[in-house]
């Protein structure tokens, strides 16, 4: 008996694919007090006091600032977090995402 080897013909590859990432925002203006931006930046970001005050500083002086990077549900999460607690305060403290390029 005569056995005939069949050799496959496709090769499996794998691809690591990895998520899309979103930029996290923060956009100045001129009510929030510059501290409780501050505050925000440490609780939510997990900033250190000075990480947070130059972040802070930036978006004053430029009027906006990334923040981080994270996979799309963590940065929308974050921004809408953050958001939230300067609204409970009554300021129009605003966090946005982007898709990064
Ligand atoms: N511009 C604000 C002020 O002068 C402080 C501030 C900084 C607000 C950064 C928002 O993203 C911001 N009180």
């Amino acid at each position: 008996m005569t056995k005939t080897l069949v050799k496959p013909r496709t090769k499996v590859t794998t691809k690591t694919q990895r998520p899309p990432l979103y930029k996290v925002i923060l956009l100045n203006d001129d009510y929030t007090p510059r501290e409780f931006v501050v505050q925000v930046l440490k609780a939510v970001f997990r900033m250190n006091a000075d990480q947070a005050y130059r972040v802070m500083m930036t978006a004053h002086i430029k009027g906006a600032c990334v923040i981080a990077v994270y996979t799309r549900d963590v940065a929308e999460t974050k921004a809408k977090e953050a958001t939230e607690l300067g609204k409970q305060k009554g300021y129009p403290l605003f966090f946005t995402t982007e898709p990064e390029e």
